[in-house]
């Protein structure tokens, strides 16, 4: 399927999806239920239809790998994907003392002056968090997020699972089994993280010398999200499959509840309008040998030329 499979979903959803309601108050077109396959031979599948900025997926990928659920990491790496979130943490908060943010995502779509006053604040808590280390550990914590679980699962006897070093030793010592699961949803945790995580679950598979990798995704924000998602879980069985010895296979990602935000439906034609180019190429530091030693200039890539990026706004 491929970067085609990813742009056939689209237009399916476009053609077939309910129009529903959720809980950003966007709105969505939106189906139950897919599948999409990427054979990782053929190349890195990062899409070209659109440019996907392959540092901001590295550096997530790194901030997960390590266990960090803070974003004072991403924003040291320039990385500003996960603020709306923190943020929203601090203007909820007794210790917020500017003009009322409610609602910041919406309105700031909707009314230039507003916008004007949540980009100061938003500046002010970037600076805060990059210069304030206790404000950060208060405000630039997600909570227990994809990190904390992958690493640190917490169990009832007060001792913690690294999920992802285990499923790396079981990889290498039994690759038969049928056991290689990393879970980030935690029941108990869910209340306490800033967003339920998208990327729920995901499965290793060893066979012919090959690393493959299954997700289960329950909400998958398309146009936004999902480009992401394919090239974070690629460069994760790359990553691991170079620590184990195995070429990588496929990775395969299932999606729950996939749609695409009304306010999405231009840029996506847009895309679809668009024809796809020859993938980029990986290149992993051949010298570390534990993923968990990787840093950004480790991870590299070539021959990406993709069509020029497409802006959207982020459902909050
Ligand atoms: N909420 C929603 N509604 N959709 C998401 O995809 C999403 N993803 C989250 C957190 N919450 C979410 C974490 N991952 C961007 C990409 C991934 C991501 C969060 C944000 C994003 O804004 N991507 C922009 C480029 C951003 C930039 O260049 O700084 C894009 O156009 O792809
Ligand atoms: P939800 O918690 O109400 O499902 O909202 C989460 C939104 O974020 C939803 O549109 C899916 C999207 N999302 C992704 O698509 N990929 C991700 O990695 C993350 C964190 C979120």
């Amino acid at each position: 399927s491929g970067e085609k499979g990813y742009l056939d979903l689209c237009r399916y959803i476009l053609k077939n999806g309910t129009k529903k309601h959720d809980r950003t108050g966007t709105g969505t077109y939106s189906i139950f239920g897919s599948q999409m396959r990427f054979d990782l031979s053929e190349g890195f599948p990062l899409l070209t239809t659109k440019k996907v900025p392959f540092r901001l997926v590295a550096s997530e990928l790194l901030w997960f790998i390590k266990g960090d659920t803070n974003i004072q990491y991403l924003l040291q790496n320039n990385n500003n994907i996960w603020n709306e979130w923190a943020f929203k943490k601090w203007v909820e908060s007794d210790r917020y003392d500017g003009p009322d943010m409610t609602d910041f995502g919406i309105r700031s779509q909707q009314d230039p002056e507003f916008n004007r006053q949540y980009q100061e604040q938003m500046n002010r808590f970037k600076e805060k968090i990059l210069t304030d280390n206790s404000f950060a550990a208060t405000f630039g914590d997600l909570g227990n997020v994809y990190g904390k679980q992958w690493r640190e699962w917490k169990t009832s006897q007060n001792e913690t699972i690294d999920q992802l070093s285990n499923v790396i030793n079981s990889i290498q010592n039994k690759p038969d089994s049928r056991r290689h699961i990393v879970s980030a949803w935690n029941p108990e945790d869910v209340p306490n993280m800033a967003l339920p995580p998208c990327h729920t679950l995901f499965q290793f598979y060893v066979a012919d010398g090959k690393l493959s990798c299954q997700l289960y995704q329950r909400s998958a924000d398309i146009f936004i999200g999902v480009p992401f998602n394919i090239a974070s879980y690629a460069l994760l069985t790359y990553m691991i499959a170079h620590e184990c010895g195995l070429e990588a296979g496929d990775f395969i990602h299932t999606l729950g509840d996939a749609h695409i935000y009304t306010n999405h439906v231009e840029q996506v034609k847009t895309q679809l309008g668009r024809s796809i180019r020859p993938l980029p190429r990986l290149t992993l530091n051949p010298v570390k040998d534990s993923i968990f030693d990787f840093e950004m200039s480790d991870i590299g890539l070539t021959g990406y030329n993709p069509h020029p990026p497409i802006k959207a706004p982020i459902a909050v």
